[in-house]
């Protein structure tokens, strides 16, 4: 079967990895188009080796679409979502906008691939530092139950898209040739201040809700229990932005309800699918992104049980959080569809 696909957002950090994921994965593709805003309209992009012409995304721009893909911001697929769905494509979105909406399936097909048969037309992609913890915390529940969560993260800027990596790159070019260093984008381009991120660190990831959290992190807290469908187990997330170009980091302690052994999880982890085990302190081998960078795997390391709770363990995360945690899961989700006849 050949599909007619869209990659809107095409021109960003995000789209531009969904269409080499396309062609890496050699998805069945019949046509292709490639959507992004009234400015890059017209503008040549390529795409295995042809030149295509980008469009407005625009409701009509959807007619004949199998499958859409999008990452363009939140208000984008807040208007253009439905208007995809509604001339009969499957939606795959990026974004934060229907995550969290109990007829929107919200998925990493290794944790809960199940959920996708319940979809109206719209698919989620979990939030990037969430797809990677989840898929390598699913396999330790299946085994061992798992009752808590705690996670620190150190995230790459990447993640904020290809205008804050670009301040990155002119803030620490300005720092060694001695010149003012101007802050325009993070931690939130929409907050009041902003704050140089190169030779620093954020914490703060988006704006602050109400209680005192982030979006990043109450996205990490919700969607956690969504994916796992674990309404009772207890999340909490500090976010953290880092000088780090691509991969996610995570500082993860969890606790589970069977008693078990470090062995035991190395066990369970090796045989986990998307998931890697880079743990030796003997060779100092864990995870670390300028490793991760370009691959598909979530890795896993620095694995100790805590020295008070024998049901409590730590564990180091590491994932490229424009792979797992965005392009590369949306792929598994259109492929896992293709597969079980939802498309
Ligand atoms: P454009 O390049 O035309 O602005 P990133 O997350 O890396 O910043 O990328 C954001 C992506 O979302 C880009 O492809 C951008 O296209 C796209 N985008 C932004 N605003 C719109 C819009 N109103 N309609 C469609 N695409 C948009
Ligand atoms: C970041 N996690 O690193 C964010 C980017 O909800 O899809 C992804 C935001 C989202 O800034």
């Amino acid at each position: 079967k050949q599909l007619t696909v869209a990659v809107v957002g095409a021109t960003g950090a995000v789209g531009s990895k969904m269409m080499e994921q396309l062609i890496k994965r050699n998805f069945p593709i019949g046509d292709i188009k490639f959507l992004a805003s009234a400015r890059s309209a017209g503008k040549s992009i390529e795409f295995n080796g042809k030149t295509y012409t980008i469009e407005e995304a625009t409701p009509e721009a959807f007619e004949g679409v199998n499958v859409a893909l999008f990452s363009a911001g939140g208000s984008v697929s807040a208007a253009l979502a439905p208007e995809a769905a509604k001339r009969g494509a499957v939606v795959i979105d990026n974004t934060s906008h229907f995550r969290m909406d109990p007829e929107v399936p919200l998925v990493v097909p290794e944790v809960n691939r199940g959920d996708l048969a319940k979809h109206k037309g719209i698919i989620a992609n979990p939030n990037c530092s969430t797809i990677q913890m989840v898929a390598a915390l699913e396999p330790i529940r299946a085994a061992f139950g798992l009752t808590k969560v705690l996670v620190s993260t150190y995230q790459a800027v990447s993640g904020a898209g290809i205008s804050a990596l670009q301040e990155l790159q002119t803030q620490s070019a300005n720092w060694d040739a001695g010149k003012e260093v101007e802050a325009n984008i993070l931690p939130s381009g929409s907050d009041k201040r902003h704050f140089p991120i190169a030779r620093n660190v954020i914490p703060q990831i988006d704006k602050f809700t109400d209680n005192g959290f982030t979006y990043e992190e109450m996205k990490m807290i919700n969607e956690t229990k969504k994916i796992m469908h674990a309404p009772e187990l207890k999340v909490a997330a500090t976010c953290v932005r880092v000088p780090v170009v691509s991969g996610h980091s995570e500082s993860v302690y969890i606790e589970v309800e069977k008693e078990t052994t470090v062995q035991a999880i190395f066990e369970v982890l090796r045989n986990a699918p998307g998931i890697e085990l880079q743990d030796d302190i003997a060779t100092q081998t864990y995870p670390m992104p300028i490793y991760a960078e370009g691959e598909d795997a979530t890795f896993v390391g620095r694995i100790r049980q805590d020295l008070d709770n024998k049901k409590g363990f730590h564990l180091w995360i590491v994932s490229d959080n424009l792979l797992k945690g965005a392009a590369l899961n949306s792929i598994q989700i259109a492929e896992a569809m293709l597969e079980d006849n939802l498309l």
